[in-house]
């Protein structure tokens, strides 16, 4: 019987194990270890209000985590130096991945989306902020 070589295998396995130990989420994420909001698209304009859209993405493997519960989502106008100007939002029925939030801005400009959730298998709650230029 031939001689199976193991070392290969257990090389790549090494390299895997750095490439994940050693990632290092940047410090502007709001959830440190794995998750993090992502703007798809541009807002669109619907009956004087914005719809946003997100995707929540595992940051280890890139993917977009499609059955998030979003149980809050607010917005307000913090990108554009105005942290007190708020804005109503209403979550939308989520689709394939994609959440969607009716933002009804006081002004156009930059404004922030602030979201929280809750992911199957993760203890913690996942936080994190989008920021979208909304017209008005
Ligand atoms: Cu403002």
């Amino acid at each position: 019987m031939p001689h199976e070589p193991v070392l290969p295998s257990a090389v790549a396995l090494a390299f895997v194990a750095i490439a994940l130990g050693g990632f290092s989420p940047s410090p502007a994420l709001a959830t440190p270890q794995d998750y993090r909001f992502e703007l798809v698209g541009k807002p669109q304009l619907l009956a004087k209000k914005d719809v946003i859209q997100v995707r929540l993405i595992r940051i280890v493997d890139g993917k977009s985590v499609a059955n998030a519960v979003i149980f809050e989502s607010t917005a307000d106008m913090g990108p554009a130096g105005m942290e007190t100007m708020t804005a109503p939002v209403k979550a939308l029925p989520p689709k394939a991945g994609i959440y969607s939030f009716l933002v009804d801005p006081g002004m156009a400009g930059v404004w922030a989306l602030h979201l929280a959730a809750k992911v199957q298998g993760e203890q913690e709650t996942i936080r994190g902020t989008v920021n979208a230029d909304l017209v008005k």
